[in-house]
């Protein structure tokens, strides 16, 4: 097992990873930019080294800076964390180059990934289900991309290979406006992420996003660890996740769970992954894959029992899953909701100092926090600022539980998005589950205050 790590993050998910380290007896350290200076986890660690200003592009991307930092600590091993250069695959690289271990995939995997075409080409490879559209890239004439449109039947969707996560799509209804959109998303993407490549889908109406966590080791083990639904977002945010997803039969998971399993074997990933699908009508679709450890994994690590970032370290140091498929069960019902620095009506952003930071606590109520009382939460940063999660045998237990914890909960100095959980955590529709990805947006449009 490694000896000492570098973490190449800040907030609540650097403080997660220093505990996994400090639970197996490894030597944390941190590195932070100028303005994350006083945060009390840096303070943790057991070695904290400065990499640049508060601007992300020149701390937490600043790829030179957080090597050297690995170099004059004697770190083994670098954990990327989620963002910043989480799927970076030239980050990982130079990473390995350098002689570190990379906490996550190889680079040659979050570049199959990162590539959105490449990645579906390669499920469809390995049996897993991806929505009906284009084979690989569209081609530029205009007559051949009105066929395959065709064939796929309108609505369509077109994504540019190049994005994820919501950037660079556009939903096209009628063949009028086809070749139009396509130029057009062409355009956009060459400009954001310097790839003009795009491709299309059937654009699915009304779907749930639920994803499949995967672990997977250097022994050519993979297993599934259930499923998340993430359904409740708002401008590709998440806000609210849950385990396991409402009203889905057990036999349609465990199929598609078995083939993201299978598709890890197939492809020789390596740590762990989540598979993100829409769920329409009863099928799985796949997306995309994302090949770091997610903002919700907690959900998970409390149905299932295992510590997921305990899991990336083991793997990465080359040992073995400690448990087959056949031992992973899911228990009872988790949820988790996303604790945002931002007016709960209109979502500007609210950073500044916490006066209070009162967090609720109880049989089944974890909060992954890096916040504390007087801490000054950073304009720079993602407003991102806590987790609280709650663990029960059903979901309607889980939902009271959520509800307790809400209303235990009390931030001051700065706003929060608690009173928009709270509003949420007795709404019917949520009550009832199963809300479609729009759900969230259409409920704000028609929300009272
Ligand atoms: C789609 C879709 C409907 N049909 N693809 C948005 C984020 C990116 N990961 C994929 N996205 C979508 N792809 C087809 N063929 C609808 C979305 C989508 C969405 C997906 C997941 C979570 C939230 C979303 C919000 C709007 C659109």
């Amino acid at each position: 097992m490694f000896k000492k790590i570098l973490i190449a993050n800040r907030g609540e998910i650097a403080l997660r990873i220093q505990r996994a380290c400090r639970e197996m007896g490894i030597k944390a350290v941190m590195v932070y930019s100028e303005v994350d200076r006083e945060a009390k986890y840096v303070k943790l660690a057991d070695e904290a080294v400065c990499i640049g200003p508060a601007a992300s592009s020149q701390s937490y991307l600043n790829m030179p800076a957080i090597i050297s930092a690995a170099e004059v600590t004697d770190a083994e091993a670098i954990h990327p964390g989620y963002g910043f250069l989480a799927e970076n695959a030239d980050f990982a690289e130079r990473v390995e180059k350098s002689g570190f271990v990379f906490i996550g995939p190889t680079p040659e995997a979050i570049r199959t990934m990162g590539d959105k075409v490449s990645a579906k080409q390669t499920m469809i490879k390995a049996g897993v289900p991806c929505v009906p559209g284009s084979e690989g890239v569209l081609p530029e004439e205009p007559k051949e991309i009105i066929r395959i449109a065709r064939q796929i039947g309108y609505p369509v969707i077109i994504k540019a290979a190049g994005g994820g996560g919501g950037r660079g799509m556009r939903v096209v209804h009628t063949e009028a406006a086809l070749v139009n959109a396509v130029q057009t998303t062409r355009t956009e993407a060459g400009a954001a992420f310097g790839n003009p490549a795009v491709y299309m889908e059937k654009f699915l109406e009304n779907p749930r996003h639920i994803e499949i966590q995967v672990l997977a080791d250097t022994h050519r083990g993979a297993v599934w660890l259930g499923e998340r639904d993430c359904s409740m977002q708002r401008r590709h945010q998440k806000i609210i996740e849950e385990a396991p997803a409402p009203g889905i039969p057990r036999r349609v998971i465990e199929r598609v769970g078995d083939r993201c399993a299978s598709a890890c074997k197939k492809i020789g990933y390596l740590g762990a992954g989540t598979f993100e699908f829409l769920f329409e009508k009863g099928e799985f679709y796949f997306i995309e894959m994302n090949t770091r450890v997610q903002v919700e994994h907690p959900v998970t690590e409390l149905v299932t029992g295992i510590d997921i970032v305990q899991m990336q370290i083991r793997i990465a140091a080359g040992e073995k899953l400690p448990f087959t498929q056949r031992q992973i069960e899911g228990r009872g019902h988790a949820i988790e909701c996303r604790v945002n620095a931002e007016d709960p009506y209109r979502f500007t952003p609210s950073p500044g100092r916490v006066t209070t930071w009162h967090m609720p606590g109880g049989p089944g109520v974890r909060v992954d926090s890096h916040v504390y009382a007087n801490y000054a939460v950073p304009p720079n940063y993602d407003s991102m600022i806590g987790k609280i999660i709650v663990h029960a045998d059903t979901r309607e237990q889980a939902l009271a539980r959520m509800r307790t914890a809400l209303s235990e909960t009390i931030v001051e100095g700065i706003q929060t998005n608690i009173p928009l959980h709270s509003e949420l955590m007795v709404d019917a529709k949520f009550v009832e589950g199963g809300t479609s990805i729009h759900y969230l947006e259409k409920w704000l449009a028609q929300r009272r205050r």
